[in-house]
């Protein structure tokens, strides 16, 4: 926490007020879309009648396939995703719970998903010959989504100089890390903050050993071309309006400040043909409720095919976790943390106001008592909701607990919740 009020206090120096900044997403919208999409979705985790198991938007890099550039680039002409359809998209988020998508607009490989003057992009170099990405973004606008790009700002594994590409110009000449920022990343960068509409997040991602002044060029970028939008702390240099945490952790204890957990629906971010590993609506919630209970926001990855289109399975997943956060919204928009600043053994709290408890039941308790460790306050009410009914529990108290005396089986299969209330 240290650490965070450091950077945070860092950025309301430097980065002038972040209130004005889209900061509901946080506050009363913590649950997201993230979507890697771009050419290594058509790999699909394979190569030459090979399969890479990992992360599929890897797969061309040496510790993977090692897919050289040249034919990685040339590999754009077989890429037709003619079943993307932003409007789904958006919809999933909707029905998902979701309230703003972020989406890969180039990744590592440095492919541009956006129709850019640099020639590799899926506008000039595919026969797709749309933009997604625009399409995308007036889909969000519709829906009432926000909406945000991620932008790989140091690794570019086909441009000269970018870190992870090749060394040298195709002239031979030495390419500088500098080169690829002028050429490439700084352009493309105002291409996606200048070409979409308002932006509420901007997204970097590993910034590696990039120079200060590169990352400085590009969050007064950012400032200038979307004085709106949030800036995510991948960009480097302790700079940023918030902080993401390591990929998939959620955070054993309550952290403060604005930060979020970007998490995956299976092991990879991108597609991979191989990769069923879905985390059912359960799973997906305890780790939403968790993030939420823990202070942040909850970001959820999810990687459409080579065709457009988001796997079922996950569709299916992300939609029944979506019905149980529509039947609560309370419990994730706008909640506080929990008091007790870790998970409890039974599943997670989070708050509404100054006198509400949530409790949210993913392991209903055999013995049908729900304990509350250390539980002083006299409570007013304890009410189980079970569909349209609300069943008040009886209360044990004793020293140092309070214990709540539950029907023998969970009204809801995925997550009950249980409303405490305390006296004002
Ligand atoms: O290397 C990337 C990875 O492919 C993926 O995009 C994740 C998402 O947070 N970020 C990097 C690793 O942290």
């Amino acid at each position: 926490a240290e650490s965070m009020d450091k950077m945070w206090g860092e950025q309301s120096a430097e980065g002038g007020d972040v209130n004005s900044r889209s900061l509901g997403l946080f506050r009363d919208g913590n649950y997201a879309m993230f979507i890697h999409w771009g050419l290594y979705s058509n790999y699909a985790g394979r190569w030459n009648d090979k399969t890479y198991y990992g992360i599929g938007e890897w797969i061309m890099n040496r510790n993977m396939a090692g897919i050289p550039a040249a034919e990685y680039q040339a590999s754009a002409k077989s890429f037709n995703p003619v079943d993307f359809d932003a409007r789904a998209i958006a919809g999933l988020a909707k029905d998902a719970g979701m309230k703003y998508i972020v989406i890969t607009s180039k990744h590592h490989d440095g492919f541009a998903m956006f129709d850019s003057e640099h020639p590799f992009n899926i506008v000039d170099a595919t026969p797709f010959g749309r933009d997604p990405m625009k399409e995308l973004a007036e889909a969000c606008r519709e829906a009432g989504l926000g909406f945000g790009f991620y932008y790989s700002h140091n690794q570019d594994w086909t441009s000269p100089g970018g870190s992870g590409g090749p060394g040298k110009n195709p002239d031979g000449s030495r390419a500088s890390f500098d080169q690829y920022f002028k050429e490439k990343c700084y352009p493309q960068v105002k291409e996606i903050c200048t070409n979409y509409g308002p932006l509420a997040i901007v997204w970097f991602d590993t910034p590696g050993k990039m120079p200060k002044e590169h990352v400085v060029a590009l969050r007064d970028l950012v400032r200038e071309t979307q004085p709106g939008a949030l800036l995510c702390s991948r960009i480097g240099h302790g700079m940023g309006d918030y902080v993401s945490h390591g990929d998939m952790e959620v955070p054993p204890e309550n952290i403060e400040g604005l930060w979020e957990t970007v998490d995956t629906t299976n092991d990879s971010w991108s597609y991979a043909w191989y990769d069923s590993n879905w985390k059912g609506p359960s799973e997906i919630l305890h780790r939403l409720v968790s993030t939420v209970a823990r202070g942040g926001s909850y970001m959820l990855n999810v990687g459409p095919d080579g065709t457009g289109v988001v796997p079922a399975p996950c569709q299916t997943f992300l939609r029944q976790a979506g019905d149980w956060v529509r039947r609560h919204p309370e419990v994730v928009y706008s909640a506080g943390p929990s008091p007790w600043g870790r998970a409890l053994p039974w599943g997670d709290v989070t708050t509404a106001g100054e006198d509400t408890l949530q409790l949210v039941v993913f392991d209903w308790p055999r013995d049908s008592k729900l304990h509350l460790p250390g539980l002083q306050s006299p409570i007013k009410s304890a009410v189980l909701l079970d569909g349209e009914k609300e069943v008040t529990l009886e209360v044990e108290r004793n020293e140092g607990w309070t214990t709540l005396l539950l029907p023998c089986k969970a009204p809801d299969p995925l997550a009950s919740v249980i409303k405490v209330r305390f006296d004002e």
